[in-house]
């Protein structure tokens, strides 16, 4: 059986916010006209506690877009965004929210990022999505969302290596682009590692 993931489709991500992603609006309709297609429906939200590691401004001397070490990871500076509780990480205003059977929040640990809907970036803190879509005797996963280049790309690839059949859907994602080329090589990447890469018009 089958899921519709909606990977962080928040207000923060959104044209106008902290980490807005270019034409991030458009995977609003795209998840809406998929959603009754599928058993499952799953979302998940970007939910972090204001002092959050992965902000600059937790770093004295630091900017937005900085890389630093930490836990022996690579860890990009964020601006401020999904601040757990606040509107900007609020799912944003035009989904169908009712066709949501369950929110999966993830990056709640002040020292760890959390790009995968699955896992925290130290690959040892499992979100509970997993158990969950076992749970429901799903199988396989189709993804769309923000970011194409963050947490879709690690949330697709957590996913084939848990076994689920993984595909994203390229109208229904955007990607950042902190460098130029970063989606397109994410695509590659998922791609590579065995994520089905689908239109709208491959679907059944
Ligand atoms: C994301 C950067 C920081 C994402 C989340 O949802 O892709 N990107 N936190
Ligand atoms: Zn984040």
């Amino acid at each position: 059986m089958k899921a519709l993931l909606l990977i962080d489709i928040q207000n923060d991500f959104l044209p106008g916010g902290p980490l807005g992603v270019e034409d991030g609006y458009s995977v609003i309709p795209v998840a809406n006209r998929l959603m009754p297609r599928y058993a499952e429906v799953v979302a998940t939200q970007d939910w972090h506690p204001p002092n959050h590691h992965s902000f600059a401004s937790q770093h004295p001397g630091r900017k937005v877009g900085d890389v630093i070490e930490s836990g022996g990871r690579q860890q990009v500076l964020w601006p401020d965004h999904c601040v757990q509780g606040g509107e900007g990480a609020a799912l944003a205003a035009g989904l169908e929210f009712e066709a949501i059977d369950k929110i999966i929040q993830k990056g709640t640990d002040p020292e760890l990022d959390s790009y995968s809907g699955f896992f925290d970036n130290d690959h040892r803190t499992a979100t509970g999505l997993e158990s969950y879509l076992r749970s429901q005797g799903i199988d396989a996963v189709d993804i769309v969302g923000l970011a194409t280049d963050y947490c879709v790309l690690f949330t697709a690839l957590d996913a084939v290596q848990l076994g689920f059949d993984t595909t994203v859907i390229l109208e229904g994602v955007r990607g950042i682009d902190r460098t130029p080329g970063d989606s397109q090589r994410a695509v590659e990447r998922m791609q590579e590692a065995g994520v089905h890469i689908a239109r709208l018009t491959d679907l059944p």
